[in-house]
Order: C-alpha cells, then sequence, then structure tokens
C-alpha cells in the first residue's frame, strides 16, 4: 500500500499520546498528509466499545476472552473503516497501539493463548502491519508517578490500569520479549528521557524511513 502505518506502544502514561502528537504535528509542518487513530476506538462501534472495555461504570464485569474480541472488533472496524482507505489515499497513519498491545496485555499478561491471538490477527489485520512500531520503554516507577500526575479530571483510572502491578511487570517485559522477536520493526525507545529527546529519537527513525 502506498501510505506508511507508524504505531506507537508501550504501558500506561509511558508518553504514547504526546509523541503520537508531536510526530503529526512535525509530518503536517512538512507537508505530509497525516492522522492519529487511537486504539480501542477512533471510529463510532471503536469508541463504544472502548467505553465498554475501559470506563464502564454500569459493573458490566468481562471474561477475558470477552475483553480480548471486543478489543479485536474495534480493531476490526478501525482497519476496515480508516487504516486501509488511509493507506489507500497514500496518507500516513500513527496508531496510539494497535496489535502488539493484544498480544502483551491479552496474550502475555493475561494469559490468554497467543496461537489464537496470532489467529484472530491475521483474520482482523489480513497482512496488514505497522511499518515501524516505537515501543516507549519505562520502568513502573516513572509510570506510577506519570500516571499520577496525568490530568484526568472525570474518568479516573481505566479498568486496565487498575490491574496490580504484577500484570504492569508482565506488561513491560512482555513488550521487551516481543521487541527482540521482532527488532527490524519495533524500535525500543527510552521513555525516561525528556519529551524533546524522546521525539527526537523517533525522528531519527521515521527520517529514516522517509528518506528512502
Ligand atoms: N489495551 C489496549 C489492551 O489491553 N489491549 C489492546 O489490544 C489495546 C489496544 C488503553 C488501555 O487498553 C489496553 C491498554 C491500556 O490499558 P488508553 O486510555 O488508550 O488505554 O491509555 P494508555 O495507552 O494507557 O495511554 P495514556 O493516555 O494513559 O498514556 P500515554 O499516551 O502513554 O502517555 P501520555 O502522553 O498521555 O503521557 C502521560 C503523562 O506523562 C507526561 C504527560 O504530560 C502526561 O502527563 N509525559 C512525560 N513526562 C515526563 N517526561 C516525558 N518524556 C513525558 N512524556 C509524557
Amino acid at each position: 500500500m502506498p501510505g506508511l502505518f507508524v504505531s506507537f506502544e508501550g504501558g500506561e502514561a509511558c508518553g504514547k499520546t504526546t509523541q503520537v502528537a508531536r510526530l503529526i504535528r512535525k509530518l503536517e509542518s512538512l507537508g505530509h498528509q497525516v492522522f492519529s487513530i487511537r486504539e480501542p476506538g477512533s471510529t463510532q462501534a471503536g469508541e463504544a466499545i472502548r467505553n465498554l472495555l475501559l470506563h464502564s461504570d454500569q459493573g458490566i464485569s468481562l471474561t477475558p476472552a470477552a475483553e480480548l474480541l471486543l478489543f479485536g472488533a474495534s480493531r476490526a472496524q478501525l482497519v476496515e473503516e480508516v487504516i486501509r482507505p488511509g493507506l489507500k489515499a497514500g496518507k500516513i497513519v500513527v496508531a496510539d497501539r494497535f496489535t502488539d498491545s493484544t498480544t502483551v496485555y491479552q496474550g502475555i499478561a493475561r494469559g490468554l493463548e497467543l496461537k489464537f491471538i496470532r489467529e484472530l490477527e491475521e483474520f482482523v489485520c489480513a497482512g496488514l502491519r505497522p511499518a515501524i512500531t516505537f515501543l516507549l520503554d519505562l520502568d513502573l516507577e516513572t509510570i506510577r508517578n506519570r500516571r499520577l500526575r496525568r490530568v484526568r479530571p472525570v474518568i479516573g483510572p481505566d479498568r486496565i490500569e487498575e490491574l496490580p502491578l504484577e500484570f504492569h511487570r508482565k506488561v513491560r517485559e512482555g513488550y521487551l520479549q516481543l521487541a527482540g522477536e521482532c527488532p527490524e520493526r519495533i524500535k525500543v525507545i527510552d521513555a525516561a528521557r525528556s519529551v524533546d529527546e524522546v521525539e527526537a529519537a523517533i525522528w531519527k527513525e521515521i527520517n529514516a524511513i522517509l528518506g528512502r
């Protein structure tokens, strides 16, 4: 496909949204056609699923399998409605999370079968993959501090953020394991540095791709 698909991954509050916004601004200033998406979400169905998955305050319980399939449903809608058309039109699509989140959160951290998760990914994405993924790697203590400082006046912590520290330790280790398995695609970025330094490290990689 003619466009470029970029994704950002990492634990909560590692700085994805901040860096996605900066990358979009920089690319736009250079005249590129670019837009961002977030997962789950970024379609009407996806935002409704996001609300159910993360912020339902009606005491709705979800089994791990139901959670996995809802993330998949949100992504299926997003791929067909937004990502593929954007890439076909030659745009740069920047995703705040994509399939690696499912592999790590539902597969490695929750312990659901990775083989099925890969099959589901293939069913939903049919070969669509980011050309490059930035893993913003951050230790758990800094993640905790950033979460406390983050401004979220209305909604508060989401259902997954509230899981015990052990879950989040598995998330970090899972991402690093995945990066070790896919070194060509997944670039590990030390996210403990300043916002400017992280942005510069990301830009170096993107610039290299755009210059090819
Ligand atoms: N999930 C998602 C799954 O389990 N499976 C899946 O398949 C998918 C797709 C989504 C949740 O769903 C789970 C994972 C998640 O638990 P979300 O609401 O989209 O949750 O939120 P998160 O991904 O958790 O993202 P956040 O918005 O919480 O954090 P970000 O985007 O990583 O971080 P950001 O940029 O908002 O920054 C957080 C704070 O840190 C500061 C910012 O100003 C902000 O206050 N900050 C820095 N401070 C110092 N130095 C830096 N370099 C900083 N960068 C940012």
